[in-house]
């Protein structure tokens, strides 16, 4: 139903108040200067949009002292104005029928990018966006679970109304145009859940394969299955968190955890979605490229990872089916 937009929306946040440390904020310029984009353009042949500026959003944001936390959660008035701005940048591209790909910044401001593409896939082909999450974190703590109290552990909860909030500063200007439902949710490489989230999981029936599960099964059949969940057609947002790598592959992000996705196994994932056609937003969020950075080959190769994992979302792959076959002679 989609065709293969050769337009492509870019919303660069330089975003970091959805948890505490500083430098996620950095991460879009460190992966535009590492070419990201150009390769976007010159190799992909995408045309863009959006690409020539990062945003702060310093006019939305709230002095720290006026932000004050509510229901447990930090800097609540600036990750709320932040990513209500982010859902409108989001939308403006999407409605154009242009793939959009958001580079983080922290995750909390998926809360943005998953509203603006619910909203503009609804208005513009009448369906319900599925949300793929690729995460070693499920990020649906509700406020009163959290036991962090950063937003980037939450925006799952906020987007399928599990969170709910009346007061425009505080979410309250998300509304079911922008929700997506638990039963088109799937997650991807799990493998630090918090007990509360946990209890989320199992009640709501949420799908979701951990690292054991792409043990298990191995990582072809993981996304076969993910597909057959959210279904045929289903029009897609691909929420790619850097910490669902392993660190040996992405070290420079603020909460690593050991034992995750080979780099190969994220492209995988990023390529076989690209190749239903039926991607409409991509994320890429919590590289941190001033953590780890003292390994100096931290911060590039987590960077270097990004840009592998957003080349293979915009369909880099097809290149290698077109390598030739190598050819078996024999000489007997
Ligand atoms: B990330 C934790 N569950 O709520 C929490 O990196 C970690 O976007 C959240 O996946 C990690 O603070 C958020 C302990
Ligand atoms: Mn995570
Ligand atoms: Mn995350
Ligand atoms: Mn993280």
């Amino acid at each position: 139903f989609l065709s293969q937009p050769q337009d492509l929306g870019i919303v660069a946040v330089g975003f970091s108040g959805g948890q505490g440390k500083p430098g996620v904020d950095a991460a879009p310029t460190a992966l535009i200067e590492s070419g990201l984009l150009t390769q976007l353009r010159d190799e992909l042949g995408y045309r863009l949009h959006g690409h020539d500026a990062v945003h702060s959003y310093a006019d939305v944001v709230p002095p720290p002292e006026r932000d004050q936390p509510h229901r447990g959660m930090k800097n609540p008035r600036a990750v709320s104005a932040v990513t209500r701005r982010i859902a409108d940048q989001v939308y403006e591209h999407a409605r154009e029928g242009r793939l959009v790909l958001t580079l983080g910044g922290d995750h909390s401001i998926a809360i943005g990018t998953i509203a603006g593409s619910a909203r503009a896939t609804r208005e513009r082909l009448g369906r319900d966006i599925a949300v793929i999450w690729v995460d070693a974190h499920a990020d649906i703590n509700t406020p009163e679970t959290s036991g962090s109290g950063n937003v980037h552990g939450m925006p799952v909860s906020f987007l399928t109304g599990l969170a709910r909030e009346d007061k425009e500063e505080f979410f309250g200007w998300l509304t079911d145009e922008h929700r997506v439902s638990v039963k088109k949710l799937v997650y991807i490489g799990l493998r630090d859940v918090d007990v509360g989230e946990k209890r989320i999981l199992r009640e709501n029936g949420i799908k979701a394969f951990s690292m054991f599960d792409i043990d298990k099964h191995g990582i072809g059949r993981v996304v076969e299955m993910a597909l057959a969940h959210i279904g045929n057609d289903t029009p897609i947002h691909l929420s790619f968190d850097v910490d669902a790598l392993d660190p040996m592959w992405a070290p420079s992000t603020g909460t690593p955890v050991r034992g995750g996705l080979t780099l190969r196994e994220g492209d995988f994932i990023c390529e076989s979605v690209h190749q239903t056609g039926s991607l409409v937003a991509v994320d890429l969020v919590e590289v941190n490229p001033r953590l780890a950075a003292d390994t100096d080959l931290g911060a590039h190769e987590t960077v270097r990872a990004g840009c592998s994992i957003s080349d293979a979302e915009a369909g880099l792959e097809p290149r290698a089916p077109s390598c030739p076959e190598p050819t078996l002679t024999s000489n007997t």
